[in-house]
């Protein structure tokens, strides 16, 4: 299985040098279950969304800690795809920052990372805790309010000490979580101009409906540095809305984007957009629009969702920095989607699983 034979030795790894940066908002997760439809509705809250708490919201953490039995996971789109991608490639090939208070939230997502051989290079701030999303599972469904709290005083500056940059420099692959849009733009955009300057790839992920939705700006401003988009058949639905396409079905917003300008011209833009259990669109430039099958998991195995495009789009980077054909790409996302699918929140199982 080309490249993805080359799991677990160094050889997939080009002159040992192939490494993902990734950026985005480290959260723990309070997760419930039980109790979940109750709060959907005492909040007026979607059962599938994925939101910034407002005021009306405030009350839902301090609720769900002291009246439920939460589990507490890590969590932070970006940061479950960075373990996801790291759960596959050999040690020491992924490094994960994000702002976090200086707490047990953060140890707990420094623990997660550890797990899975990332490196946690947080910028630490002194006076305001780690950010925390209240996941609400019902059934198949899961709704994330998220209170950002550290994650959003993140700062450029961070990028431009010494060390980070070496790590940037160190990196060939970067990723950028959308929902970083909300408040990071500029870091984005420093990460994404290194990226292109020097030739490396940058894979950007849509996160949510509501980001293209209202931060149409930023994304716009980010979308012609990235090599990679990663998004949902509603995120491509919601991009295809705030954009005015005509087309709003997952394979007419796959080629829109693609074929959107590009700083690197050189090598044409990947647009991944997952749809559940219906195939998988990949648009390469305006070279190719292809389907892919999904495997279908029995719904007695699902244990719940949350996390599982995070995964998928970390399986797809893994075997991408490994130097892998996109069908391979595709199939590695599937597999890990559908494992963490079969976990509670944004994990993968041990002992590992053999993803040949
Ligand atoms: C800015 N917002 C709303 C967010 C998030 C987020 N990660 C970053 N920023 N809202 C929810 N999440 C994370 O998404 C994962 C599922 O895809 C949750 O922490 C959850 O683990």
């Amino acid at each position: 299985m080309g490249r993805l034979a080359d799991l677990g030795s160094n050889r997939g790894r080009q002159n040992g040098v192939s490494k993902l940066f990734a950026i985005g908002n480290p959260l723990l997760d309070i997760s419930v279950t039980e109790g979940a439809e109750k709060l959907l509705s005492q909040y007026a809250l979607k059962s599938n969304d994925a939101i910034l708490a407002g005021p009306e919201h405030t009350a839902i953490y301090e609720q769900v800690r002291t009246t439920l039995k939460p589990l507490y996971l890590a969590g932070g789109a970006g940061q479950n795809t960075a373990r996801a991608a790291s759960y596959v490639l050999p040690a020491g090939s992924v490094v994960y920052t994000g702002s976090v208070g200086s707490d047990n939230f953060a140890n707990t997502l420094r623990e997660a990372n550890d797990k899975e051989g990332v490196e946690s290079a947080y910028y630490v701030r002194q006076d305001t805790p780690t950010g925390a999303c209240c996941v609400l599972i019902t059934g198949h469904d899961r709704s994330l309010v998220t209170n950002l709290a550290a994650a959003q005083e993140f700062s450029v500056d961070h990028l431009r000490t010494p060390q980070m940059k070496q790590r940037m420099d160190e990196a060939s692959h970067f990723y950028i979580g959308g929902f970083f849009l909300t408040h990071g733009i500029e870091s984005a955009l420093e990460v994404a101009k290194h990226s292109s300057q020097s030739g490396k790839t940058l894979a950007f992920n849509l996160s949510a409906p509501f980001i293209p939705q209202f931060f149409k700006d930023q994304v716009d401003q980010l979308i012609p540095y990235a090599d990679i988009v990663f998004g949902n058949e509603s995120e491509a639905e919601a991009y295809a809305q705030s954009h005015g396409l005509e087309d709003t079905s997952a394979k007419g917003v796959a080629k829109h984007i693609a074929n959107l300008s590009k700083t690197n011209s050189g090598k044409d833009r990947i647009v991944v957009i997952t749809q559940g259990a219906l195939e998988t669109v990949v648009a390469v430039g305006d070279k190719s629009l292809t389907s892919f099958p999904v495997s279908p998991l029995s719904k007695d195995a699902i244990v719940d969702t949350n996390g599982a495009g995070d995964a998928t789009a970390g399986g797809f980077i893994a075997a991408f920095v490994l130097g892998s054909p996109i069908p391979e790409c595709v199939q590695l996302g599937h597999k890990l989607g559908a494992l963490c699918i079969q976990q509670n929140g944004p994990q993968l199982p041990y002992p590992k699983q053999n993803l040949l």
